[in-house]
């Protein structure tokens, strides 16, 4: 099915004063290619800001998509985790953030969790994939950036990332487009079952 973007507009940061609607959260390091996959998504240059420095996106940020043929949804884009180090045992800034966004969201589908495709999930990425759990939310892995690695030293990454986080990462890159109707599909899969 070919998903056609009616519209996107931004939308606030607070989803408690929000009109309820299905949601898809992006979570991943700061600089991993969250904004940017959003704007792919959208087919939009940036109506959400990407930047070369990370730590560029502190709120959460809820962008409203009309769908043609299909409900509306909420991409949210979420801070990068770990922009404000804290000293060891105290919750930082971001699993505040997230544990408040998290808690009781029952309107959130699909969370994406993006990985830098040369990267090995770590302890951030973990800890992301339980709180989606922890709501009912479906995890995904997107392994971000695919264009920087020749076809064999890709396919190698994805069996990787399979390895050490139990799940079949979706390969993407918004310079190649690679990934992104996949993407799309998983979504739908969610807020548009059948
Ligand atoms: N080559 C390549 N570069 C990418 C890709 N996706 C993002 N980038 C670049 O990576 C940098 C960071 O992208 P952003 O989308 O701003 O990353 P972010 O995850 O939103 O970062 P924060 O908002 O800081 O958390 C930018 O310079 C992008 O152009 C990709 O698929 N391929
Ligand atoms: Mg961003």
């Amino acid at each position: 099915m070919i998903v056609k973007v009616r519209d996107a507009r931004y939308a606030g940061t607070i989803y408690e004063s929000l009109p309820r609607l299905p949601q898809v959260a992006f979570a991943g390091r700061s600089n991993v290619g969250k904004s940017s996959l959003i704007n792919a998504l959208l087919n939009r240059k940036s109506l959400v800001k990407t930047s070369k420095q990370p730590g560029k996106t502190r709120n959460i940020n809820f962008f409203e998509v009309d769908l043609v043929d299909l409900p509306s949804l909420y991409l949210v884009d979420l801070p990068g985790y770990g922009y404000a180090r804290v000293p060891q045992g105290m919750k930082s800034a971001w699993e505040k953030l997230a544990a408040r966004y998290f808690r009781g969201n029952e309107d959130l589908r699909l969370l994406m969790v993006l990985l830098d495709i040369r990267r090995d999930p770590g302890k951030e990425e973990f800890m992301v994939l339980d709180l989606a759990r922890s709501t009912g939310a479906r995890p995904l892995i997107a392994a971000t950036k695919a264009d920087k690695l020749t076809f064999s030293a890709r396919a190698r990454r994805v069996k990787e990332i399979a390895r050490l986080s139990g799940a079949e990462p979706i390969p993407v890159s918004v310079v190649s487009r690679e990934g992104v109707d996949a993407i799309w599909e998983c979504i739908l899969r969610e807020i548009a079952p059948g």
